[in-house]
């Protein structure tokens, strides 16, 4: 069937492959026949529907960039492709996607032991393990440098304190990565695979949210959490590390925020063909219709910075000021899309019977996590000036 008026306006998928469109497809035919009909309720009632793991492991979702342990092994614009799909369903649901594979499941890809990798890879590509990712501390946000959670050496274990804040499914979690400074030389920040069953780890969802309701970010306290020499992964020192991680989650929020902003336009041009006024669809006049061409404009220009973004990761090219300018962008364009979005409804975009007030609670967590817009504003400024504002 011909697509309808606005859609892929660029004609975008002319420059994918048959492999980027059936990725995109499959993810498209499934946010449309398991996330869209739900969402609704999980997001009203404050519902991770857990259930929908395994769904996504089947999908080859969870690791999906990653090669080898049996994990998918897609290529940055497939991913990016999956991120835009899921995310058109709900940023809480490709916040999962992003939490597994893209922060827990490439930390230690990255930089684990080929043991660490072989006990934990093979089961959470299958969505058999869950993982999470302990960056962010009440007084760390913007800054993780500043971190208090502390591994110190006893003998040739690790006892492990402080407290982590927003971390994503840590309550769900089997297995945490967990980033703290260590009294190793200079203390640098190392990274530690913690069970969450360990004694004195917990973990308790951080409640009431007004954003992302169909996801689960959590407070998390080490309590002299002992640790086998063997939990360290041994490749990462320094904050370059959870860095490396976040640049990978930052670059499939690149596409994921246009998928929101797609859902948000397409559902407004529906509504303006539908819904009637004086007489006529509300589509017919100039200044809804003006509403409907602003935000085509920037969802075919934010596509368009995704797939470039995305070809130059897949050709090793991408740099992290790069991401930083992707980022920036998309998820600002696609909050301004989504508010004005809701505009065309009326009082009926305030509800939760249509889509655009939805994702704009959502994005504004999406604008906050992984570098907010003043960080990623500043990296830039950094990049283009050579001048560093931070310290
Ligand atoms: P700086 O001195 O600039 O860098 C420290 C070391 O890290 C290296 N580095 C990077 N490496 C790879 N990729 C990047 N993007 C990197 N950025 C920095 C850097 O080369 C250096 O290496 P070395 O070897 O010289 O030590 O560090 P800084 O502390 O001055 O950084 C400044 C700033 C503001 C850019 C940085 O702190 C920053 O990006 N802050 C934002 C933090 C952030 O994004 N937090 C998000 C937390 S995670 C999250 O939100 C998860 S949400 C999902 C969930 O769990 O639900």
């Amino acid at each position: 069937a011909p697509a309808p008026p606005g859609q892929d306006f660029l004609n975008m998928q002319a420059h994918l492959s048959e492999e980027e469109l059936a990725v995109r497809d499959k993810v498209r035919s499934f946010v449309r026949e398991r996330i869209k009909p739900n969402i609704n309720g999980w997001f009203d009632k404050a519902i991770f529907p857990k259930e929908i793991v395994p769904e996504f492991a089947d999908l080859g979702l969870l690791g999906m960039h990653l090669t080898g342990y049996g994990c998918a092994g897609r290529s940055a614009v497939e991913y990016g492709l999956a991120c835009m799909e899921l995310e058109a369903g709900d940023s809480g649901l490709r916040t999962f996607v992003s939490v597994q594979g893209s922060l827990a499941m490439s930390a230690i890809h990255k930089f684990g032991s080929e043991e660490q990798k072989q006990e934990w890879l093979p089961r959470m590509a299958k969505g058999e393990a869950i993982g999470c990712f302990g960056l962010t501390e009440p007084t760390a946000g913007s800054d993780p440098a500043s971190m208090k959670t502390f591994a110190r050496r006893e003998g040739s274990d690790w006892v492990l304190n402080g407290q982590k804040r927003w971390i994503g499914l840590a309550t769900i979690a089997d297995i945490a990565v967990v980033w703290a400074r260590t009294d190793e030389e200079n203390n640098p920040v190392r990274g530690f695979l913690v069970p969450t069953d360990a004694e004195g780890f917990s973990a308790r969802d951080i409640t009431p949210k007004l954003s992302m309701r169909a996801s689960i970010q959590c407070d998390v306290t080490f309590d002299d959490v002992r640790l086998p020499e063997s939990a360290m992964l041994p490749q990462a020192r320094g904050l370059g590390g959870p860095f490396a991680c976040l640049n990978e989650a930052r670059y499939g929020i690149i596409w994921g925020a246009m998928g929101a902003a797609r859902d948000c336009f397409e559902s407004a041009r529906d509504y303006a063909l539908s819904r009637e006024q004086f007489g006529k669809p509300i589509g017919s006049f100039q200044l809804v219709q003006q509403k409907l061409v602003n935000m085509l404009i920037e969802i075919e220009k934010g596509t368009l910075l995704a797939l470039h973004i995305g070809r130059m990761k897949d050709e090793g090219t991408l740099r992290p000021e790069q991401i930083s300018l992707g980022k920036l962008n998309n998820v600002r364009e696609a909050i301004e899309i989504a508010r004005e979005a809701r505009t065309v409804f009326g009082g009926n975009g305030v509800t939760l019977e249509y889509p655009p007030m939805r994702h704009m609670a959502n994005l504004e967590s999406v604008r906050t996590y992984e570098g907010t817009d003043e960080v990623h504003t500043l990296i830039l400024g950094n990049a283009i000036t050579g001048i560093q504002s931070f310290r």
